[in-house]
């Protein structure tokens, strides 16, 4: 009775794991989330641990869209520099969509960071 049903457990467990070489992830962004500046940053920085492919760059600040020129690039990198227009004081959020290299996995995340007076 053991026997037949440790091996289908086995593979239940390997699959559950998932697979060996997983998805990119955030290493860093200037600004950082939760960052407090007394001067507006002139662009937004992304990194990652493994390449992605960048698609969506985004900044609103309460309910307004920012305009931000994102380029979309199909060469897979680590890191993304983004110009930002000129920012005054508010709080801002910055949403962003990649695609892992990797895996192929669509990745989403997002931000805030404050510009202060
Ligand atoms: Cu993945």
């Amino acid at each position: 009775m053991v026997r037949t049903w440790t091996l289908p457990l086995i593979f239940a467990g390997l699959m559950a794991a998932g697979p060996a070489f997983g998805h990119a992830k955030v290493t860093a962004s200037t600004p950082a989330d939760g960052a407090v500046l007394d001067t507006a940053p002139q662009d937004f920085q992304i990194s990652f641990d493994d390449p992605v492919v960048m698609t969506r760059l985004g900044l609103v600040m309460g309910s307004m869209n920012m305009p931000v020129t994102f380029e979309r690039k199909t060469e897979a990198a680590k890191s993304f520099t983004i110009p930002l227009p000129a920012l005054h004081a508010g709080q801002y959020k910055v949403t962003w969509g990649a695609l892992s290299e990797e895996d192929g996995h669509a990745m989403t995340g997002s931000l805030s960071f404050t510009v202060k007076n």
